[in-house]
């Protein structure tokens, strides 16, 4: 079995690439030149067609074509690793946790990432899924919470994605006052405590 993940300097492969550290999955990490343009060239077109990292090739599974499964969009790739390698789904919560991994995986890559792109001519949107999230944040480091196949609250892809939007926001949104929301100011500064994260951010 190998895993490829395809990725670019500080890009969202970075996302996925932390879920793969943070659960010990043996992947090997493929670094294009996206300033030469290797992105949008071929042998990376063949694997992703619209020429964006992350994309990862799975040899574990048969994609349509009969070779090895091909995948695009970061927040796919991450249900897919969620599934097939990182275990999340099993026992008797194992439904409920797939249904809101994927709601979580939406709603960082459709809600909260665009709120974020959109911080300086829509700040009160931001402002309101910080406050929203702040709120959710303070029931532990899940948000799946008790729903976590052990009964406790175990780290996923759901908190994947959520924390690494959250970890971008003082990079990019710098002008944006996060002391009103001290539960996100913590997950932020326990993702850069994360090795993992350090690793995968190329800080490591
Ligand atoms: N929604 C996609 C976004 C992918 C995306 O826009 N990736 C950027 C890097 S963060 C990229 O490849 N940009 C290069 C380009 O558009 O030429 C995902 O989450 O995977």
């Amino acid at each position: 079995m190998s895993l490829s993940l395809y990725g670019g300097a500080r890009s969202r492969a970075s996302i996925v690439r932390w879920y793969l550290e943070e659960k010990g999955i043996p992947y090997q990490w493929i670094s294009l030149d996206m300033g030469a343009g290797e992105h949008r060239q071929e042998p990376f077109l063949s694997i992703n067609p619209f020429g964006k990292v992350p994309a990862l090739v799975d040899d574990s599974l048969k994609g349509p074509d009969g070779g090895a499964l091909k995948l695009f969009e970061s927040g796919a790739i991450l249900q897919h690793l969620a599934e097939q390698h990182g275990q999340e789904f099993v026992g008797e919560t194992a439904a409920a946790r797939r249904s809101l991994t994927v709601q979580w995986l939406l709603y960082a890559n459709a809600t909260f990432g665009p709120a974020l792109i959109q911080a300086a001519g829509k700040p009160e949107e931001l402002q309101r899924q910080l406050a929203t999230l702040d709120q959710l944040l303070s029931s532990g480091p899940s948000l799946l919470g008790a729903c976590a196949a052990s009964g406790e609250a175990s780290w996923g892809a759901a908190d994947c994605a959520v924390q690494a939007y959250l970890a971008y926001l003082p990079l990019f949104c710098p002008q944006v006052d996060l002391s009103p929301f001290p539960q996100v100011q913590a997950s932020i500064e326990a993702t850069r405590q994360r090795p993992a994260y350090q690793l995968a951010m190329g800080q490591g």
